[in-house]
């Protein structure tokens, strides 16, 4: 497919744009069993054997938990205006309801303080899969109840944080938890029923919106919005079969999402197609579900990496459909096609259909097998080249009239890939794992100059 320029103009983003990097709690944290913080599904899927590449777990992962202000200081040196993190519930709820862990919050607090006196805006992820095991033992994300709890965790939350952060995400890639995690068994906690995660993404969609909720009256002058992982979907010809397809996988990965979130009633097509296991069918859409999950947002959180090409292929599957692998492209490590136009197509297409208010990527990157050089620097132009194309992507789709806002890097920092473990590096900056050595790669460099060079342009 077509790629846009490779180096991206720093002068056409506007005044205000956001510049940040991001990253999860459970991927960086480490003190997995400290200051009371309980269990969560990815301990104990971690200590699963078979279920994490070399049996890896987050019990350490960057030690960031220790390193806090050392780390504030790495996102200060890389000129970023936002960070964007997410809060470990079970380090503030460990029972999963009722008592609140007061170390916890201390902890969050501390990162908001630090975060701020260093002018950096701090954008809080309240749900980044790490759910308290105590929950997935009465049922998890198939419950009703897990969402209702999401809810008043979230209460905690903005009440002890709401006064010093001022954006907010409920919950990171639906998608992922629910599919992953309890349809395909490839995440935390295994499963794979597929009716199981139908019923899991109502109720993380659920949780979104008591997460809305939950802003709104602690934090009336706050910025809310979800974060959904997207991809966009072509057909692989032009066939009607193939666009069907298409369209099929579309339901899948994004209108599922999307369609109630922006208010309207799950995409008909779609809950045809899942029969019996949709949650319609299984009697879990409740009335007043779809008012609490359409609640009006301020942005809509894009995390996006890659494209799909699909074609029709009976007996493939649930949806007939096969992923194909285009000759010619370039692939990062996890073998995800570098698709940066998608990125332009899919905001455009986002803006028509949905009419966000605003759109922040919240997540783009790629993974690629670095190495330390002798000199101690880490040349990772695959990587640099990747950002540069998807930011100059975003300049593409602003200028096509979406509402970009702002972009976050994933990730912060080489971290806990989750099913692959410590092998795939995101970061901008690398880690060494034995030492917990940090070392800002060549693509750290090209984006701290770039967003510096952004915001200078801002002060002219
Ligand atoms: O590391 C993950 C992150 O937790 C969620 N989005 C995708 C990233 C890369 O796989």
């Amino acid at each position: 497919m077509t790629q846009p320029k490779t180096e991206p103009n720093p002068q056409r983003f506007p005044p205000r744009f956001t510049w940040g990097v991001a990253t999860s709690s459970y991927q960086i944290e480490g003190a997995a069993h400290e200051d009371g913080r309980s269990p969560s599904i990815w301990d104990t899927f971690c200590a699963t054997p078979g279920k994490v590449l070399n049996g890896e777990n987050g019990d350490v992962a960057c030690d960031h938990y220790h390193r806090l202000d050392t780390d504030l200081d790495l996102i200060q040196s890389m000129g970023v205006n936002a960070y964007r993190f997410s809060v470990a519930w079970p380090r503030i709820v460990p029972d999963g309801r009722g008592r609140t862990n007061q170390a916890g919050l201390d902890f969050y607090s501390r990162l908001v303080d630090g975060l701020l006196t260093r002018n950096i805006t701090p954008w809080l992820t309240l749900y980044h899969w790490d759910l308290p095991q105590v929950l997935q033992d009465k049922g998890g994300w198939p419950a009703r109840d897990t969402a209702l709890a999401l809810g008043d965790y979230a209460d905690v939350v903005t009440t002890a944080l709401g006064d010093r952060v001022k954006h907010w995400i409920t919950i990171n890639e639906p998608w992922v938890a629910a599919f992953l995690g309890y349809g395909n068994g490839i995440h935390a906690p295994g499963h794979t029923d597929l009716a199981e995660s139908f019923a899991a993404s109502h109720h993380l969609l659920l949780a979104h919106g008591l997460g809305v909720q939950a802003v709104r009256k602690n934090v009336p002058d706050a910025q809310v919005g979800i974060t959904l992982n997207l991809a966009a979907a072509y057909p692989a010809t032009d066939s009607e079969a193939d666009k069907a397809a298409a369209w099929r996988q579309d339901g899948f990965a994004n209108r599922w999402y999307l369609d109630p979130v922006f208010g309207q009633d799950y995409p008909q097509d779609f809950v045809e197609l899942l029969g019996a296991a949709s949650p319609q069918a299984q009697g879990l859409v409740l009335p007043g579900d779809l008012e609490m999950i359409g609640a009006k947002t301020d942005f809509l959180g894009v995390n996006m990496y890659t494209r799909s090409v699909v074609e029709d292929a009976p007996g493939e599957g649930f949806m007939n459909v096969r992923g194909l692998r285009p000759e010619g492209s370039e692939y990062t490590g996890f073998d995800w096609e570098v698709a940066p136009q998608s990125l332009t197509d899919l905001m455009l297409r986002l803006q028509k259909d949905y009419n966000p208010a605003a759109i922040y990527i919240t997540e783009n990157g790629a993974t690629y097998p670095d190495t330390m050089n002798a000199d101690g620097s880490v040349q990772d132009d695959a990587r640099t080249r990747y950002f540069q194309q998807h930011v100059a992507a975003v300049g593409d789709a602003m200028a096509g009239g979406a509402k970009m806002a702002g972009y976050f890097a994933w990730s912060l920092m080489d971290n806990f890939e989750w099913a692959e473990g410590y092998d795939k590096r995101f970061g901008i900056v690398y880690v060494d794992f034995d030492t917990q050595v940090r070392t800002l790669k060549g693509s750290g460099q090209w984006y701290r100059d770039f967003v510096t060079r952004a915001q200078e342009g801002q002060l002219a």
